[in-house]
Formats: C-alpha cells, sequence, structure tokens
C-alpha cells in the first residue's frame, strides 16, 4: 500500500472515530490538494496532480491557499505539513497554462501574486519533499518553514532553460539561504541540486534516511502543535523577521516578543511546570 494512500485511510479512520471535523477531511482523488488530519493537531496537504508531476496551476493553489487559511483559523490545528508524491513535490508552474500569457495579461493580473500567500500563514509549515521539487515547486518548498527531504529529493530554478527566471522567491529566497555564488550558478544554468547539497547548505534542516519523511514531518509537527500557540507564533513571527530587518532592529523585535510573552497563561504554566517537575499542558492562551 502507498504511503499516501495509508496517510489517507488512516485518516478516514480519525474521521469515523469522530477525531476530525468533516470540513478537514478531503480524500476526493479528483482534487488538486488532499486534506487530512494523521493527528488531530496537524493538517496534512498533499499536491495531487500526479499526471503532471503536481506541477502548479491556478487551479491547485486556489485549493491550497484555502486550506492553508482554513488550518491557520483552526483552533485544533497547531501546525501544517505540505508534501508531493514519492515522485513529485512540484514539478514547477504548469507551463502548459502559462506558455501563451502575454506581458500585459500577467502585469494586470499581477500573475503570481496569490501563489505566495502561504508565506502569510501563521502557523508553522512543514514541508516534506521527496523527487522533483524545481522551479515554483522550489520556491514553493522554500516558502516551508521547516523543510525535511528523502534522499530523492532533486531541487533546482530551471527556469532559465524556458526563457524565463525564477518568479516566486527563487532568486530572493534562495540568495538569503545559500550565498549569491551558488544562487546564480544555480538560477543562470539551471542545474538541478541534490538532497545531499540541500543539506550541507542549510536549505532543508536534514534528510530522512529512515522510514518516511511525510511520517517525520508529522511527527515533527504533532511536537511543535503539542507546544504553547501563543509562543510558537512569536518564534515563527520573530525568525521570519531575521530576513527583513537590520540585527539591531530584529532584535529589539524579538526581545518585545520575549517581554510580551510573560502576559500569556502558557508562560506561567510552562515555568510552573519546570519548577514542578511535571510536563506543561498549554492552553495557548
Ligand atoms: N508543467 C506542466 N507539465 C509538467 C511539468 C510542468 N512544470 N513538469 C512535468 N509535467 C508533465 C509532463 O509534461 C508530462 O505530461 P505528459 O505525460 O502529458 O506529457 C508529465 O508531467 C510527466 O513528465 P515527464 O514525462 O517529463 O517526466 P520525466 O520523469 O521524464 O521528467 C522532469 C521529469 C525532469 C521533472 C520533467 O518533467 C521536467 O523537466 N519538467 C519541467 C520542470 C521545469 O522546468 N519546472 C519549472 C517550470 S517554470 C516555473 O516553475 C516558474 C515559477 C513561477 C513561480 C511559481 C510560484 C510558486
Amino acid at each position: 500500500m502507498s504511503l499516501l494512500l495509508r496517510h489517507h485511510l488512516a485518516a478516514s479512520h480519525r474521521a469515523a472515530a469522530g477525531l476530525a471535523r468533516a470540513r478537514w477531511l478531503s480524500t476526493d482523488t479528483s482534487r488538486n490538494v488532499l486534506i487530512s488530519r494523521p493527528e488531530p493537531s496537524v493538517a496534512l496537504l498533499t499536491l495531487n496532480r500526479p499526471k503532471a508531476l503536481n506541477a502548479l496551476n491556478s487551479a491547485l493553489f486556489g485549493e491550497l491557499n484555502a486550506a492553508l487559511e482554513e488550518a491557520d483559523e483552526d483552533g485544533d490545528i497547531g501546525a501544517i505539513v505540505l508534501t508531493g508524491s514519492d515522485k513529485a513535490f512540484a514539478a514547477g508552474a504548469d507551463i502548459k497554462e502559462m506558455k501563451d500569457k502575454q506581458f500585459a495579461d500577467a502585469y494586470k493580473s499581477n500573475f503570481l501574486v496569490n501563489w505566495t500567500r502561504m508565506s502569510s500563514i501563521r502557523k508553522p509549515i512543514i514541508g516534506a519533499v521527496s523527487g522533483y521539487a524545481l522551479g515554483g515547486g522550489c520556491e514553493l518548498a522554500l516558502m516551508c518553514d521547516i523543510l525535511l527531504a528523502s534522499p530523492t529529493a532533486t531541487f533546482g530554478q530551471p527556469e532559465i532553460k524556458l526563457g524565463v527566471i525564477p518568479g516566486a522567491g527563487g532568486t530572493q529566497r534562495l540568495t538569503r539561504i545559500i550565498g549569491k555564488a551558488r544562487t546564480m550558478e544555480l538560477v543562470l544554468t539551471g542545474r538541478n541540486f541534490t538532497a545531499d547539497e540541500a543539506e550541507r547548505w542549510g536549505v532543508v534542516s536534514r534528510i530522512v534516511r529512515e522510514g518516511s519523511v511525510v511520517d517525520e514531518a508529522v511527527k515533527v509537527a504533532s511536537r511543535i502543535a503539542g507546544f504553547g500557540r501563543v509562543s510558537v507564533q512569536a518564534g515563527k513571527e520573530a525568525v521570519n523577521v531575521a530576513f527583513e530587518t537590520t540585527l539591531e532592529q530584529g532584535l529589539k523585535y524579538e526581545r518585545r516578543l520575549f517581554h510580551s510573552l510573560f502576559a500569556t497563561a502558557d508562560q506561567k504554566e510552562g515555568m510552573a511546570a519546570f519548577t514542578e517537575k511535571r510536563n506543561a499542558q498549554f492552553k495557548g492562551e
């Protein structure tokens, strides 16, 4: 039985047991994004255009944005996992959908603006990458907060071969993560890079060599979901500020957020639990 199917069956069983809300299950295989709850506090979103290697199109982003926003609003969910198939996380933007586009249409409609909505989600998103993560697929992976890869993961920004350049962060996020020389080489030659390179360069936090990368991502998500929601949100926000500001301003921002957490019940509970030598019961308040 395929891994994906196992996840969806597990989610269905949980739904039957009343653990998941109906709106949180979308195992309809005609959809571009399958939604399940492998754990009560974790949403698993699986890109599902297998015949096109999960090429990203407007319909898929419509579903993905809706699912991400719903997960962000759902008080039961603490973290989100985004994955694709064993063969492809996503092989890029859908070239067939894009090929006849004209400048005026792309410019007037602000093409791609809705494709980066993921970067404004407040809950942590853990990407689990197997197979191809190319072009927009690589950029989508880079929008995740934590990225885990299986040894088969192949990343790249091959847009130059199509007469274009990356359009959703490939030249910006990648440069900040791996530096100018490497990004220049990747963007200008269009060569792919391996899971090992991605790990060495800090694109992924680690390669999952034993077992399934999706299972591991769900474990990471579940662990995060067990902590206080306010401090998790603050932690994500503070790390992201590092990409936007000077060190001095970033440190000030971090300190202010740190101060503000003393107004939360979770801080009182977390520190009381430590001193009382018991596990903390966070309420997200
Ligand atoms: N778009 C549309 N269809 C695709 C794409 C794609 N990006 N990638 C694969 N497919 C389709 C193929 O056309 C093929 O369909 P069909 O059977 O109907 O011909 C099917 O998927 C299987 O593909 P292959 O037969 O090519 O499979 P292979 O295993 O031989 O090769 C590759 C796999 C190497 C991944 C190959 O398919 C490939 O090179 N794909 C294109 C990769 C690429 O150039 N990606 C960049 C696209 S441009 C882009 O992403 C711009 C980003 C804009 C921002 C996005 C915001 C998030």
